[in-house]
This record gives structure tokens, C-alpha cells and sequence, in this order.
């Protein structure tokens, strides 16, 4: 039955042909059959608007783009984290940042060896606090170990200082903090993000990359030389990019378009 009804639609189908290719001029008969239809959240149909550009434009268009978001308290920070850093080898952990550290991710708080909220885009440079905006955007909170994530503290991005124990790789001195090497690029990337997604609007500040360190409450992130050569030495891996698609599909509906189209650092900066 089913294979008379095929031959009867194919005769129908070879009809149809057969009268297209009477009614229709042979330049429109040869153009290619349209391409399916990309999917809601593929980057190339969320991105069309910022196609083409560079520079100051490009910056505006991915402002508007990733602009369009869903914005969470402060306290449901904790839950989302289990989900974006989670260990890809255990469910029941988180990956830290900073130390690489895989931990329990009922083990938050505020305690010695619990992991805890950081803001990489350090909270005070521009004072947004952990005010639902800035202050708890996904984009830039990783677990971090309570500890390291104090040593930390607001220290602007550079190369060097002495080694940070209980964090292999990691390095600080008086200004500024060195992050392993496996995180240099999602340092950098986590902070690009927040100066194009933070133009002065929504009653936050503008936030902006410097080439400074020690930029205190000042709205400024350093150092761009560095974290550019951090983004190029360590492209996003596959850790980084599931961690963008949580956040999109799970929690903001936004995406870091650096992890997706890491030449658009170079297009900006
Ligand atoms: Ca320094
Ligand atoms: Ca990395
Ligand atoms: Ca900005």
C-alpha cells in the first residue's frame, strides 16, 4: 500500500516539475533549492545584524544584540553556576576558575575551603555591586575557591607576581592577578563581553577595557594588551562553549559573541 501511494505521489511530484519547467525562465529553474532553516539559537541567525561590521559599529550592533536578556537575583546566581561550570566528568560538581579545582556544588558559602561567587569583572571597578545586572550577569561569575577568590580581590588583569598556593599556575603581586593558563582566554573574553554588553545604559556604568592596572572603583578593567594575548594564546574550548549555550538557552537567552566569533576581539580592539 504504501509503496502504490509513493509511485502515485511521485507521479505528482514529476508533474509539477514537469509543468514548472514550462512556466518558469530557465535562469530561475537553475537556482539552488533554498537552504533549510537555521535553528532559533544558531549563532549566525542571532548575529545578523552585527554581519560586516567592525570597529565602534560592530561594538553597537553586538550591544543591542546581546542586550535583549533575562536577568537573575543575586541568589539564584548560586543554582545557575551548578549548571554553567558543572564537571563535565562528575554532575555533582563545579569546576573553580581560578585553582581548577573540582568540588561539590553543595559546597558553596562563605567558609574556608567553600567555593563562592566571583566576579571577574571585578564588583567594585564601576561599583555595580551585586546588583541583579552586572553584579550577577553569568557571563563574568565563576565558582572560584573562597580563599584564592580573596587574594583576587579587585585586582586589574597582568603577567607576573609570585605563585598563589592552593592555585598551581596563578600568579599576583600588589596590582594586579595572573590566572592559569587554561582560563587566560575566558578571563579575557568574560571581560570584553562586559565592556560591549555595559554601555552607561540600564543606570550602570560604562564599562570599558584599559591598559592600566591599580584602576580601583574607576569603570575600567586592565590590562587589553595582556588579556588580548590572553584570548589569542587560549581560544575557547569545548568547557567554554557549553558554558555560553547554558547561559543562552537556560538562564539569560544572551551569548558572549567572543567565545563565538573570537576574531570579533581583534575587530573591536
Ligand atoms: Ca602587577
Ligand atoms: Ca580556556
Ligand atoms: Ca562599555
Amino acid at each position: 500500500m504504501s509503496r502504490s501511494r509513493g509511485s502515485a505521489a511521485g507521479g505528482i511530484a514529476l508533474a509539477a516539475a514537469a509543468l514548472l519547467a514550462v512556466a518558469v525562465p530557465a535562469s530561475v529553474s537553475a537556482a539552488p533549492a533554498p537552504s533549510a532553516a537555521l535553528p532559533a539559537s544558531s549563532a549566525d541567525t542571532y548575529y545578523a545584524p552585527a554581519e560586516g561590521k567592525t570597529g565602534a559599529a560592530l561594538k553597537a550592533a553586538l550591544n543591542d544584540i546581546i542586550s535583549e536578556q533575562t536577568r537573575l537575583s543575586y541568589s539564584q546566581v548560586w543554582d545557575a553556576l551548578g549548571d554553567t561550570d558543572e564537571d563535565p566528568s562528575d554532575p555533582d560538581n563545579v569546576i573553580l576558575l581560578y585553582s581548577g579545582r573540582s568540588q561539590a556544588k553543595s559546597e558553596h558559602g562563605g567558609n574556608l575551603g567553600d567555593w563562592n561567587r566571583e566576579h571577574v569583572w571585578a564588583k567594585s571597578h564601576g561599583d555595580f555591586g551585586t546588583r541583579t545586572g552586572p553584579g550577577t550577569d553569568l557571563h563574568h561569575l565563576r565558582p572560584t575557591d573562597v580563599r584564592v577568590n580573596s587574594i583576587r580581590g579587585n585586582k586589574d588583569f597582568d603577567d607576573g607576581g609570585s605563585a598563589v598556593s592552593g592555585a598551581p599556575g596563578n600568579y599576583t603581586d600588589g596590582d594586579s592577578f595572573e590566572p592559569r593558563d587554561a582560563v587566560k582566554g575566558d578571563v579575557a573574553r568574560m571581560i570584553l563581553y562586559m565592556a560591549v554588553r555595559y554601555e552607561g545604559e540600564d543606570g550602570f556604568a560604562d564599562l570599558e577595557p584599559n591598559d592600566r592596572v591599580g584602576n580601583g572603583s574607576a569603570p575600567y578593567h586592565g590590562r587589553i594588551s595582556v588579556l588580548k594575548q590572553w584570548h589569542r594564546q587560549d581560544p575557547p574550548d569545548s568547557f567554554e562553549r557549553n558554558r555560553n549555550e547554558v547561559i543562552h538557552d537556560e538562564y539569560q537567552h544572551n551569548r558572549n559573541p567572543f567565545i563565538d566569533r573570537p576574531e570579533w576581539v581583534e575587530a573591536i580592539w
